[in-house]
Parts: C-alpha cells; structure tokens; sequence
C-alpha cells in the first residue's frame, strides 16, 4: 500500500445504504473544518432514487440519493472513497462492486461478522489493484480539518474538543474505534493533535494494517511523530516491528499492545474483538510490547503511562525544532438540531397544527382521551366512536345508537344512486378502490345526501323563530331556494322512505323530545299538498332528528349546538355511511370483471 495522503479538504465520498446520523455527522464536521464542498458526494439506497435532505452548517442541501452503486460512481466521479455501512451479510458483496469500479480507491467497511473468507477475497483484490480498505468492524478513520469516515471521533463536542477541525502533526492508527476516541482526546491534550487517525478495526484479517498506515505516515511530510494502539491477538504488530527493523519507519513510533491484563486468566480469553485472542506466547500483549520496544519504539510500563510517553516524545520534537507551532484557530459553531435544544429546554418553538381529538404519543392510542383499551373493555360501538372524534364527548347509549343506526340505513341505496354510479364507472375504468371511492363521495353534494347540514340549519331556523310551515316552505320559494330534506326521485306519499320511518320510530322511543322532527313532518305535510314526490327524505329526518338529540341529550350548550350545525357535521354520517356502500360496488365490479362502461348513445339525446 505504502504511499501517502488517502485524504484531503476535497476527499468526497460515496455513503451506502442511508444512514442519517453518521452522514450528518460527516457533513458537520466538514462545516467545522470550513471545508467548502460536503464531504458526502452521494448516498446509495438500494432499490431507492432521490434526494435527502441534510443539514451543510446553517444551510440544507439535498443529497443525491441512487439506487445503485455503479449509477452514483457514474455521477460523482470524483468522489473516490466508498463508506460501507451495509450490513454483515451484504457488506462483502458492495464493497467487491465499489472496489471493482475505477473512481473508488478507499472502502471503508464498518459492519462487524463480515465472513472471513469474503475479507480474504476483498483484500486480495484491494492489494492486486492498488486499492485500500479500512475495517471490517471500524469506526473508519479522520483526517483533522479535512475528512472524517462516519461516526468517527463520536459527536460534535468530542472532536472539538480534540481538535480535529484542524490539522496536528500525530499520525495515529489502532485496532479499536472506540480507544481511538480515546485517544484523539490523549493526544490533543500532550501534542498538537493528530493529522491522521485510523482505526483499522478487530477482525481477524482487517483489510488494511498497522504497518501499511504506519508506513503510509511515514510519507506524509506534515506527520512528525506516529502513535499505535495494537492488541492482544494477531501478528499484525510483528510486520511493523520489521518495518522498524529495516529502517522503513524513520519517525518517532510510541506504542502501547493492550490485553496485558490476558495473563492473569486461567484459560484464553476472547476479548471485545474478533482477532483480540491470544493464540500463544507470540501473539500476547506482553511479547508483543517487547519486541515493538527493541525494535526502537517508545512503549510505556502500562496504558497509563502511555499519555506521558507521547507527550514526551511530542516535547522533544518540539525542543529539536522539527514541529513548528500550529497556528490555532476557533471553529465556526455548529448550529444545534431544533429536536435537541427544544429537548434541553433551551428554546422554545411554535407548533404548526393543534389536535384535540386523539393522541397516539403514549402506550396506547387515546380517542378524547379514551384509551382504545377502555374503548374494547367497555363494548363501545362505532357510534361511541364517533362520539368522542366529532363531538369529543361520551354521549348517552340512546345517541350513539341513533349514529349507528343512521350509518346502517345510509350504508348504500342500490347502483344507480349518483354516487354508486360513478363509483361503478370509475371501478369499470380499471381505477383503484381509492379512485372508484371518491369518485362516488364527490357526487355527495346539496342535491345528493349532502343536504343534512342544510336540513338541519333550516329547520333549526324556522322552528325556533316559530314559523308556520307556510310560512317557511313558501319564504323559501320566495328565495329561490328548495327545501332541503324535502324530496325525492323515487319516493313519495304513497311510497314512503323506509328509512326515515324507521329512524322517527327509534327517536320517539327513545329521544326525550322530538321537536324538531315533529317540525319537518308539518312542513312534509304542506309540501304533499303541493306534489307527490315531496316527502321527508332521509336527509331531512337525519338533520331534524340531530337537532333533537344535540338539544335533548343534555351534553351541548345552546352556543355548541349552533357551532355544530353552523360548522356543518352532519353531511359526514352520509359520507361515511355511504363510504361503506361505494367501497362495496368497486369490489362488486371488480369481481365481476365488468369492462369499461360506455353510456349508449340511444340513451342521450342529441339536439342542436
Ligand atoms: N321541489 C331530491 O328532485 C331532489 C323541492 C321542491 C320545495 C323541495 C329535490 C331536492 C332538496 C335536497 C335534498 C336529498 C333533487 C335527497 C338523497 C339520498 C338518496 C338518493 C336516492 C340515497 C329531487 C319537482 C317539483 C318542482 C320543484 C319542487 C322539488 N324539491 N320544492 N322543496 N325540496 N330536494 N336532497 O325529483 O313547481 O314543478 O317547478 O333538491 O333533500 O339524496 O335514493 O336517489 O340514499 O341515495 O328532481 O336517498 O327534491 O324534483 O326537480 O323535478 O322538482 O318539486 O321546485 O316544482 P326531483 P324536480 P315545480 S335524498
């Protein structure tokens, strides 16, 4: 591998399989670098194109979302390092297509329990065509003030506090992601920080090595001064020592192999890694220290030595000249996410909808503050249901009973109703049952069992001002205006609506008064004497009889039934009843297998 820089301010990367958090924390650690291009060039989603939205420091830019891997190196082909965060078992294969592509040169692979085999296969691939890969099971890798893999260096706070916004001059490599955090802090805190960090991640057979980056470090101008965090487990320590040995690392190394404490257990002990068990004397921390240390490396008496050790080790660069001092600057402030700072209590924020009818935020779903469990417990019905969503309140069994009652009775009135009618076109047209449903309920209107709200608003009107039915029915006429409730295509005195008689036989059992209904009957009575046809319709027993129970029940104010016939509810216990029978003849068609419906032309009449 050896050569130098694998990255640089103007590194982009490709980011697989989408990942909110680490992207975003890649593209803030670009805006407190200053750096001026986002860091992510592109994100692969298998199976899903588009965009995401992500924050670039004050700002939101959309990244380029594709579906596959060849399609985003085909975009971007400048970006050229690929983030694998697929999954253990697809890991192999997408990092095997990223490497195969031309623009890629850097794969990062960060599931853990990718198949050893498939590593051995993606690392003899990298090596014969000059590629390299950092993990399996890492947390990637930075470059201070200019590109950070993922989740690297943890969160916002933590890389400030490292400094990692802006260049130093330690090379760092280990096998742990997490003690590298670690040790970005150990190392701002006694150099002036670190150039490179790469946590080349605890499999057996990580993709790149120690020595490969310790080498690559060593050709790095701006690097004075390496730092290594092995392990127990592995020989992989062993090739850095050669490369000591033969002189192929002329900078000052400082080196700690952890998994000293794997002595003092009886038997082998697997560690947090993969690779991080002792196979033999060899392969333990113990041996592994001495050799690194007469190899020429500095190695400390113990971890907690080790701070010291690069410290001194930093001094003395610092003391011969060779590492000039770094001009530090501020990092611009990262902008806090709204969800965090509204967490803390830090500010607060206007809501853009209010709800008072249902709240799904606790265990359970709440209906006016009705639990769904107590909703079952306690047997309620659809018409308790829509007692608590439109009305907010639990209204008495006689009520919620009516409701239901007139959902059943307005469930579906035959095929050739205006709404089933096209409802059944729409089906016929090869439409969906969403179409087909609301092809049907936009028929539902002043003329077409939308006339409930109206019934109740004029019957409501002429009752309570004590008109005649006279005065009422012929008033209208005055105004132009038909009576709403009043009337029917097929129905008529000698052919009653079944409907209504039976909603006026329940609501004189069970109302407590039925004034407003006796009401629209004397204005039927003066309307028969004028035409057949003009017989109470359900929409007029529906809109006088809610009268009767918004004012009978004893739950509603004066002012809130006036609110309700005014903001007009009731039209919605036709559009939902009907809602039933429309969904009905889509299917009904649909079974059927009707073809599309063409109306005949002996059926229209044509004139000039
Ligand atoms: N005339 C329903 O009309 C219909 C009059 C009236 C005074 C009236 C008509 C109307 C009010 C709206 C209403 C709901 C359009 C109906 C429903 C659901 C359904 C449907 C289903 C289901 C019928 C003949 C003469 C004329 C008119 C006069 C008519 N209505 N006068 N007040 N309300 N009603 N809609 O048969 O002197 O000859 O000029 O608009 O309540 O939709 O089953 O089909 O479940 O699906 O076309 O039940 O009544 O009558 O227009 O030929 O008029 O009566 O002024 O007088 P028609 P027209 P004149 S339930």
């Amino acid at each position: 591998m050896a050569t130098g820089q694998l990255f640089s301010r103007n590194t982009q990367a490709l980011f697989y399989n989408y990942k909110q958090l680490p992207i975003q924390r890649m593209l803030d650690f670009d805006f407190l670098c200053g750096r001026e291009t986002p860091s992510v060039a592109g994100i692969i989603n298998p199976g899903s194109e588009g965009f995401q939205k992500l924050f670039f420091g004050q700002e939101e830019i959309a990244i380029p979302v594709h579906a596959a891997i060849e399609a985003a190196c085909a975009a971007h082909p400048t970006a050229d390092v690929f983030i694998n965060f697929a999954s253990f078992r697809s890991a192999a294969a997408s990092s095997m297509a990223a490497l195969k592509l031309p623009t890629i040169k850097v794969v990062a692979i960060i599931a853990e329990g990718v198949p050893e085999s498939d590593t051995k296969q993606l690392i003899a691939y990298a090596r014969a065509n000059n590629k390299v890969i950092i993990g399996p099971a890492t947390v990637g890798g930075v470059q201070a003030g200019a590109f950070k893999i993922g989740d690297t260096a943890g969160t916002i706070d933590n890389i400030i506090q490292c400094k990692l916004y802006r260049p130093g001059s330690v090379g760092f490599v280990s096998k742990s992601g997490g003690m590298s955090n670690e040790m970005y802090n150990t190392i701002a805190r006694v150099t002036d920080g670190i150039y490179e960090g790469i946590a080349i991640g605890g499999d057996v057979f990580p993709g790149s090595t120690l020595s490969d980056h310790i080498l690559r470090f060593n050709n790095i101008p701006q690097i004075k001064m390496v730092v290594v965090l092995g392990e127990l487990g592995g020989r992989d320590e062993y090739s850095l020592v050669e490369a000591m040995k033969q002189g192929k690392v002329t900078k000052p190394v400082v080196a700690w192999v952890s998994g000293t404490c794997a002595r003092l257990f009886k038997s082998e002990v697997q560690f947090g890694h993969a690779g991080a068990k002792s196979g033999g004397e060899m392969e333990s921390a113990q041996a592994k220290n001495q050799a690194l240390k007469v190899a020429g490396a500095t190695v400390p008496t113990s971890f907690e030595a080790l701070e010291s050790a690069i410290k001194e080790t930093f001094d003395k660069l610092v003391e011969e000249g060779k590492v000039s001092p770094i001009k530090e600057v501020t990092p611009p402030q990262i902008p806090e996410d709204l969800s965090s700072a509204i967490k803390s209590g830090k500010v607060r924020a206007p809501t853009h909808i209010i709800s008072t009818i249902s709240d799904d935020r606790g265990e359970e779903p709440c209906y006016a503050g009705v639990p769904m469990s107590s909703i079952i417990e306690q047997g309620y019905g659809v018409g308790d249901v829509i007692s608590l969503l439109w009305f907010k309140r639990s209204l008495p069994r006689y009520c919620t009973k009516f409701i239901e009652i007139c959902i059943m009775l307005c469930a579906d009135h035959g095929p050739c109703v205006s709404g089933a009618h096209n409802t059944i076109v729409t089906a016929r047209a090869g439409k969906d049952l969403v179409s087909s449903l609301v092809s049907g309920l936009l028929t539902i209107g002043p003329r077409f069992g939308g006339a409930i709200d109206d019934a109740a608003r004029y019957f409501k009107d002429a009752c309570d001002r004590n008109l005649t039915p006279y005065e009422f029915v012929e008033g209208m006429k005055k105004k132009g205006i038909r009576v709403p409730g009043i009337g029917h295509r097929i129905k008529s005195r000698d052919n009653r609506d079944k409907r209504v008689e039976l909603l006026q036989k329940f609501a004189r059992s069970n109302f407590p008064a039925v004034k407003y209904m006796e009401y629209a009957v004397q204005v039927e009575t003066y309307t028969l004497s004028k035409a057949n046809n003009l017989v109470m319709n359900v929409d007029g027993a529906i809109g006088s009889l809610f009268l009767d129970l918004l004012a009978g029940s004893g739950m509603f104010t004066k002012q809130e039934i006036d609110e309700i016939v005014q903001i007009g509810y009731l039209n919605g216990l036709f559009v939902l009843a009907r809602s039933i029978g429309l969904i009905g003849h889509t299917f009904d068609q649909k079974r059927l297998k009707q073809p599309l419906y063409r109306h005949p032309w002996e059926d229209v009449l044509y004139t000039k």
